[in-house]
């Protein structure tokens, strides 16, 4: 299978995540990516290419043109500003307050645009963010045109960006470009499947009220986990889109013979939908040693997970999300592309 990496993604090194009440080193790491490409390389996957470089456009086909800008420019207005250290936001519209009303000042603006505080902004974000887009398209690209399976090893991860938010380590949504990029070169239907331990809020709210998309996501029960706000069972779509969202919530503790249930299931969903592409938003933080999610997954049970996905037979791309056990993250996700692989 075709690996398409750059290593511009590593261009974003944060210096601090809002954790427990206490500045940790962040989990969403560059040394994800190497630890990644280490073990593609070391057992063979397949050949590694770069990515090409689309542009703003495809952003812009799913995401808020003011969000865009925003983030283009937030890093250098904050240091402008005179701020120092790693932007986080310390106010949001919350409940009450007027949501319609986009501040001046950057520190109003950076609570407007995120979803969450433990992602800090710094320098060259935007451009590994734009990286990791390239990376999406340049993989989902080559699944169009040969049918093939790939791999993009996107970082930032992209899944629980919002139309106009950031946040919980996302910045753009990968999957959910990719999608949008494959209805407009001619596909009626995508399936997106979100694997990653957290919910997929982003990817939920873009295509919520759509029946071109199938979004199906298996994650933590946000009553005990991030984004704690979104990912419920009884979310199943809006309008035209009613029934083409399917959130699995699990709980904490899950194994796999209970995940590879719930996946099961929504494999026969997949089925029924018939589409012609499938995204895996690919996240190994179900890992049992995983530092900051609560399932019980197995190296080999990614082995397992990659054959199942591979018995839908229809042509996938696959798109890295999360996963923070930095030592076996290149293991468990080469396990589950080659479990694909047969
Ligand atoms: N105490 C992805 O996996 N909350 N993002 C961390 C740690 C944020 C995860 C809390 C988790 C975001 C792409
Ligand atoms: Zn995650």
């Amino acid at each position: 299978m075709l690996t398409f990496h750059s290593e511009d993604t590593k261009q974003r090194r944060p210096r601090i995540e809002l954790d427990g009440g206490r500045f940790v080193t962040p989990h969403e790491c560059p040394e994800r990516v190497d630890m990644v490409i280490d073990r593609v390389r070391k057992i063979g996957l397949g050949e590694i290419r770069a990515p090409r470089a689309y542009g703003l456009e495809p952003i812009l086909a799913v995401h808020d043109h003011g969000y865009v800008a925003f983030l283009e420019h937030a890093w250098d207005e904050w240091g402008a500003a005179g701020l120092e250290g790693e932007p986080i936001p310390s106010i949001w519209p919350a409940r009450r307050l007027r949501g319609d009303r986009i501040p001046n000042s950057i520190e109003g603006r950076i609570g407007y645009y995120a979803l969450a505080a433990e992602t800090t902004l710094c320098a060259r974000t935007f451009a590994a963010a734009q990286v990791s887009k390239d990376i999406a398209l340049s993989a989902l690209d080559h699944v169009v045109q040969t049918g093939e399976p790939a791999f993009g090893l996107c970082r930032p991860p992209g899944h629980h960006a919002a139309i106009d938010q950031y946040g919980g380590y996302c910045f753009f949504n990968n999957a959910a470009i990719a999608a949008q990029r494959a209805l407009q070169g001619g596909m009626g239907k995508v399936a997106i499947l979100d694997i990653d331990f957290h919910h997929g809020n982003g990817t939920q709210d873009i295509f919520y009220a759509r029946d071109d998309v199938l979004f199906l996501s298996l994650h933590g029960d946000p009553r005990q986990e991030f984004p704690y706000f979104l990912g419920f069972a009884d979310e199943t779509g809006r309008g035209k889109g009613e029934g083409f969202n399917v959130n699995y919530p699990l709980l904490g503790g899950t194994d796999y013979a209970v995940w590879a249930n719930a996946l099961e299931d929504a494999l026969r969903r997949v089925r029924a939908y018939r589409p012609e592409l499938l995204i895996v938003s690919l996240g190994v933080d179900t890992f049992e040693l995983d530092p900051i999610s609560s399932f019980k997954l197995k190296s080999d049970d990614y082995l397992d997970c990659g054959r199942r996905l591979k018995a839908l037979g229809i042509p996938t791309t696959f798109l890295l999300e999360g996963g923070y056990a930095v030592e076996e993250i290149g293991i468990n996700v080469v396990n589950v592309l080659t479990g694909f692989e047969g």
